[in-house]
């Protein structure tokens, strides 16, 4: 997949096709016509193909990137499942990344499963307290070791006949897990000390591989900064469903759940009903976010359209 083609799957091959110009003009919201996963229909002959129509998809993962002039990146299409993989040893688990992905899964309608990798390196309780975290907000935790093995049957069960796109931040063992599940993928591992210090991903692009005994995993390089893209000040709190129910118990309207009087949020936190790493990272993503459309006044319009990419 590079700016002006793809690889496309045919005849039981991979072909690299360009895209066709008038792909280009009808992509407004996001930059890419075309994406990991997508249907599409070619034309031409041999390996002289051209990518004439991508067809509807039925789901995606989109995340905002760009800094300055923000715009939607399809990271997969036409997906059944995000997998949010974290380490419980090096690197650090980042609770932030991993809600920032199951609210982006949310946001877009797909069922999002935890993934935590490395448990031979888990600290005493960390799986326990982690777990119970991602269960409260309705999602499936699965515990691995590739090392080991443990909980690679458990995992195999639940992405089996499905399409699953695999994310997490670098090291975590994203291409590792795809190794294990689809032993003739082949897929190049990271040495951690080496990734350090040079600061680099592994994986480097957004790859679909087949599954034995049915569906694609879908390898993604480590991202750092993961944004959810269709969501707004107003929609956020429908990604949490953990957290959602809490907000009615807040004594005031506007209330920012950092401190204020009758906070009905950070008193789930202190009774242990929602852990304190969910209902920080959901203030996080807030500030990130544009208002609501109803509270974007004539000239105040924020740059980009945040909601084209809900559909
Ligand atoms: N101890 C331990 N190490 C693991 C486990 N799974 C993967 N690793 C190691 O972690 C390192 C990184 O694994 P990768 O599979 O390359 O990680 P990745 O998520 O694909 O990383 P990027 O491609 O850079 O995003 C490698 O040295 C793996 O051998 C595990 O369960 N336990
Ligand atoms: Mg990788
Ligand atoms: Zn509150």
């Amino acid at each position: 997949m590079d700016a002006r083609g793809a690889l496309v799957e045919t005849g039981g091959r991979s072909v690299y096709a360009q895209l066709r110009g008038n792909l280009f003009q009808e992509s407004t919201w996001s930059t890419r016509p075309v994406a990991v996963g997508d249907f599409v229909r070619v034309e031409g002959t041999g390996d002289d193909l051209t990518i004439a129509e991508v067809a509807p998809r039925k789901s995606q993962l989109i995340r905002r990137a760009g800094g300055e002039t923000p715009h939607a990146q399809v990271i997969a299409a036409n997906i059944d499942c995000v997998a949010a993989i974290g380490s419980l040893g090096k690197p650090t688990f980042s609770s932030t990344f991993v809600d920032r992905v199951l609210a982006a899964a949310t946001a877009n309608d797909v069922a999002g499963i935890v993934i935590l990798n490395k448990s031979d390196e888990a600290r005493p309780g960390d799986i326990e307290r982690i777990c119970d975290t991602y269960r409260k907000a309705r999602c499936v935790c699965i515990v691995t070791s590739m090392k080991t093995g443990a909980g690679v049957d458990e995992l195999r069960a639940a992405v089996r006949g499905k399409s699953c796109v695999l994310t997490g931040l670098s090291g975590v063992g994203k291409s590792s897990i795809i190794n294990i599940l689809i032993p003739s993928a082949d897929r190049p591992i990271g040495h951690l000390s080496w990734k350090w210090k040079q600061g680099r991903h592994t994986t480097t692009s957004v790859e679909l591989l087949h599954m034995p005994d049915g569906g694609d995993l879908i390898d993604t390089p480590g991202i750092r900064n993961f944004i959810p893209w269709g969501v707004h000040r107003g929609s956020l709190r429908h990604c949490f469903p953990d957290l959602d129910p809490l907000l009615e118990r807040c004594k005031f309207n506007n209330c920012q759940h950092s401190g204020d009087e009758g906070c009905g949020v950070l008193a789930a936190v202190d009774t242990g009903e929602i852990a304190r790493t969910r209902v920080a990272s959901y203030l996080e993503i807030l500030s990130e976010l544009e208002p609501p459309p109803e509270q974007w006044s004539e000239g105040a319009r924020p740059h980009s359209e945040a909601d084209d990419g809900d559909e």
